[in-house]
């Protein structure tokens, strides 16, 4: 079947899955060219997609993919807790919030070492430093660690410490970014850009699993909407949509998504309730005096306090943590 697709002029991405291996790939829908690949033997059925994301829909793939980090399962039943300052600052503070989170139950440790700011004079990060930091922290406490690359310069070394790349709301539609991170061997989260649609995401998600990397997950984080009392409107809906359109797992950044400390934890109960795979949540050890972020980034103690909350909501709807 590969081979007769590539003589067709295509390219197959092949998935193996409990005994089955889908091939899908982007050709001409005509009925002719379906009979002749329904006809070959070995091949159960052939589907057509009509959804532009050829390899991220539903279609392509019906049962939810699982991220495997360690022994950590990312859109499997658990959900998983992401937690940690917005950017590492230094040693003494990373060390303090790994152990805070990793105690309160979360599995992987967030941390920038590579900032994207707003503004050009706004801390933008420890850079290599706070890579070696991260990984003194994993060392340390045996959490995982998501980290962010900006450019297609960083994500070799980012890949080299981190365990998932992540890829920031103003990069997601960077294509030479994406068709770089497809190209790695490790996990990506992408973000949902600030000004995107849900399709315009599974379409960036696309560029990194046509590239060869099927480890994917996605993460609402919140979109700019008129309002102004939140820091973005957290598109809550967006999550049994994406569950729905897509087999990737879907994370929830209620820190991004609202702004606004007092509201991280309504959110983070939200989006379990509605069927999120994950949570990635800013933590600081002292929010007044972050160099980013303060004002959304919880303390060690209202992140013990949101991870019980969130436990009865996922129990609730039949999920653990
Ligand atoms: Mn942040």
């Amino acid at each position: 079947v590969v081979r007769r697709i590539e003589e067709l002029g295509f390219r197959p991405h092949l998935l193996s899955e409990g005994g089955r291996t889908v091939i899908g790939f982007m050709g001409d829908e005509t009925k002719s060219m379906q009979s002749t690949f329904a006809a070959m033997s070995g091949v159960e059925s052939v589907v057509m997609s009509r959804k532009p994301y050829r390899v991220a829909c539903r279609e392509f793939k019906a049962e939810g993919t699982i991220i495997r980090v360690g022994d950590i399962e990312i859109g499997a039943n658990r959900v998983i807790l992401m937690a940690g300052p917005c950017a590492v600052e230094s040693r003494s503070m990373l060390m303090e919030v790994a152990h805070a989170v990793k105690e309160a139950g979360a599995k992987i440790l967030r941390g920038g070492a590579y900032k994207p700011r707003t503004s050009p004079y706004s801390f933008k990060g420890l850079r290599e430093k706070g890579l070696e930091i991260l990984a003194e922290a994993r060392e340390k406490t045996g959490l995982a660690i998501i980290t962010e690359a900006m450019s297609i310069q960083d994500v070799k070394l980012v890949s080299q410490y981190a365990d998932i790349l992540q890829i920031g709301a103003r990069n997601m539609q960077n294509f030479a970014l994406l068709e770089e991170a497809g190209n790695i061997k490790k996990p990506v989260l992408l973000k949902r850009g600030m000004m995107a649609t849900l399709e315009e995401l599974l379409m960036a998600a696309e560029y990194i699993l046509s590239n060869g990397n099927q480890q994917v997950m996605l993460c609402e984080r919140g979109i700019r909407t008129f309002e102004r009392y939140t820091r973005n409107t957290l598109d809550i809906v967006s999550v049994p949509l994406l569950k729905d359109l897509t087999h990737l797992p879907v994370i929830v950044d209620p820190s991004h998504g609202t702004g606004v400390r007092g509201l991280v934890k309504p959110a983070s109960r939200a989006a379990v309730a509605a069927g999120a795979d994950g949570l990635l949540i800013e933590v600081h050890p002292n929010p007044d005096e972050a160099l980013s972020d303060g004002p959304q980034s919880l303390c060690p103690e209202d992140f013990r306090n949101l991870v019980d909350e969130v436990k009865k909501i996922a129990r609730a709807v039949g999920r653990e943590i």
